[in-house]
């Protein structure tokens, strides 16, 4: 009786002539075939196993994170990004709750496309390459989505990079010492499928993600927003959140961008959530902020690693 992955071995491989022919285009294939195009075979098990593999080996590797970032909106991946790239021994655990990472950074204001940096956050946006139109004391990128989908590729060919989206942090891993501090030392994991039907079911229990260094980029308050600044008050490491102020563009960069810090042992924050934590302004459609408070965030975690 054949086990099912001699099955799968036991298939010769694709070789035709024309398929074995060195091609660099697939359009010269579909030319060649003329209406007779065909795949090499494969087997479904494999299609299954060739994701289960990859997927759960990445779960158990990074079981045990050098640093979890949690949300992939623009502060997280431009952390992401400076983090990896500068420190490429960090295994460095992005986690997005939503199935599409990117966060708020797909649109610019009122669910327009164009995107608004002011200067001197140009710099990153020159850094990754992505073209704008210069305004004096601003550029505009002609497209949030061209920034976003620019990090996101730069950030996920990182071979240190792993991101897991659809995956929602539920809670915080807190230890106490010997001497009484406590310290964020890990994420508290569930796909966010599972997290958000924890009221329609009966106990179904979550995975743990261990760091010494935890990033929290979670954006200001709404459905999951502002997770772990909220958690902080509910464990008693915070006496109240501050509260995002109203709009005000000119107070509120520069207080994301200087505020962005280890707000309790283990835990930095950046990007809008900290507006919540310190009750900072918002800056409505401005993302300099973002890049550069995610690139202090980096420095930050790489300071804390090395002290
Ligand atoms: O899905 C969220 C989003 O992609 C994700 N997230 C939130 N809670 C999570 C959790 N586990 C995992 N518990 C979670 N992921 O975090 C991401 C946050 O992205 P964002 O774009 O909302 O925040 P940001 O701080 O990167 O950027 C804010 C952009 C804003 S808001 C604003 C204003 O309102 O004035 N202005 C700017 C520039």
């Amino acid at each position: 009786v054949a086990t099912d992955t001699a099955i799968i071995e036991d298939r010769p491989a694709y070789s035709t002539k024309k398929n074995t022919a060195f091609v660099d285009k697939l359009d010269d294939v579909l030319e060649d075939y003329e209406g007779n195009y065909r795949f090499a075979p494969i087997e479904e098990a494999q299609v299954s196993r060739a994701m289960i593999k990859r997927y759960f080996n990445t779960m158990y590797e990074r079981a045990v994170s050098d640093v979890v970032i949690v949300g992939a909106g623009s502060a997280g991946l431009s952390c992401a990004y400076r983090l990896a790239t500068e420190r490429p021994d960090l295994k460095v655990t992005i986690l997005e709750a939503n199935v599409a990472p990117g966060g708020g950074a797909w649109l610019g204001g009122q669910l327009m496309t164009p995107m608004v940096v002011r200067k001197p956050a140009d710099r990153f946006l020159r850094e990754l390459g992505i073209p704008y139109e210069d305004e004096g004391n601003f550029v505009v990128v002609k497209h949030a989505a061209l920034f976003t989908s620019t990090i996101l590729s730069r950030v996920l060919a990182l071979p240190n990079v792993v991101l897991m989206n659809a995956t929602a942090v539920e809670d915080l891993i807190i230890r106490t010492d010997f001497q009484g501090r406590q310290r964020v030392a890990g994420v508290v994991t569930n796909w966010t499928l599972v997290a958000l039907n924890h009221d329609t079911q009966s106990c179904m229990d979550p995975n743990t993600i261990t760091a010494p260094v935890i990033i929290s980029a979670t954006g200001h308050d709404g459905p999951m927003g502002a997770f772990s600044a909220k958690r902080l008050v509910s464990a008693g490491l915070l006496k109240e959140l501050g509260n995002m102020r109203g709009l005000d563009m000119n107070r509120a960069e520069p207080a994301i961008v200087n505020g962005t810090r280890e707000v309790t042992p283990g835990l930095i924050l950046t990007g809008m959530e900290l507006s919540e934590h310190d009750g900072s302004n918002r800056m409505g459609p401005t993302f300099g902020a973002m890049m550069a408070s995610g690139i202090k965030a980096a420095k930050e975690a790489i300071r804390i690693l090395d002290s």
